[in-house]
């Protein structure tokens, strides 16, 4: 086998994988290639989604997957129902009501979507007081808990979740401190908000935090998992 291919193939693998620390399969009829690299021993020790669609439209890839497609049939596999799909770290955001009544919606998505990350769920939804208090239960103990949660629910929110490479803590800065007088210039809290009570934007603090509240927002199904084409100039090592 030339050690090029090789070499090529497990490069691309590699960047793919460093930017997907937990990797996953999953079936579905929409989606991108996937590719094994090849050891030099012959043996197949790992598989890469190669962010292209199978019908090939990846230029950035194309070279290795037509060096892999020349490898002996054995040597390589290209799954098109199962692959390996990239699971990127995910984060739950929250517009306010205090946001969406001032029309700041497009505004605040749009950060988020100019930055390079990715919207996999979105809805309007007034939440009740009691879910209000669920999502903010690890403040009951503060004397604004009883205000926020009325607050909170007082009219339609716009919940969501965003995808990306290290999306949790650069959601966190996108945001801005809690306290808009102490958020800095160009964040969303900073840009648009004044207030504590009224700061327009929710969003997880932390890996357990993104994970309990995508779960009490989200039903599993209402989140899409899908390849945006403006992956492969977002992400890869060089
Ligand atoms: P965070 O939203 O930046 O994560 P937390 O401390 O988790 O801030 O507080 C949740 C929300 O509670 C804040 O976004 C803000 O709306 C509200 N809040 C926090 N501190 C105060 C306060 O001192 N007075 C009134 N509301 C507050
Ligand atoms: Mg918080």
């Amino acid at each position: 086998m030339s050690s090029q291919i090789y070499r090529s193939a497990s490069k691309a693998a590699r960047s793919l994988l460093s930017s997907a620390k937990n990797a996953r399969f999953f079936s579905e009829g929409r989606t991108i290639g996937a590719a094994a690299a090849v050891s030099a021993s012959g043996k197949i020790p790992l598989y890469a989604s190669n962010f292209v669609r199978s019908s090939g439209s990846g230029v950035a890839s194309k070279s290795w997957i037509t060096g892999l497609l020349a490898l002996p049939a054995a040597a390589y596999m290209i799954q098109d129902q199962e692959v390996l799909a990239a699971e990127m770290e995910r984060t739950f955001i929250a517009i306010k009501p205090d946001g969406v009544q001032r029309g700041l919606i497009s505004e605040i998505v749009s950060r988020f979507e100019r930055k390079g990350f990715k919207l996999v769920g979105i809805k309007v939804i007034v939440p009740s007081k009691d879910f209000a208090q669920k999502h903010y239960h690890d403040l009951k103990e503060r004397p604004f808990f009883n205000g926020l949660c009325d607050f909170l629910s007082s009219g339609p929110v716009i919940a969501m979740v965003w995808e990306g490479e290290g999306v949790i803590r650069y959601g966190r800065k996108l945001i801005g401190a809690t306290d808009p007088q102490k958020s800095e210039p160009g964040t969303i809290r900073g840009d648009l908000a004044v207030t504590v009570g009224r700061n327009i934007i929710h969003g997880s603090d932390g890996p357990e935090t993104a994970k309990d509240e995508i779960n009490l927002w989200f039903k599993p199904q209402e989140l899409v998992s899908y390849t945006n084409n403006s992956e492969k100039w977002l992400y890869g090592d060089n």
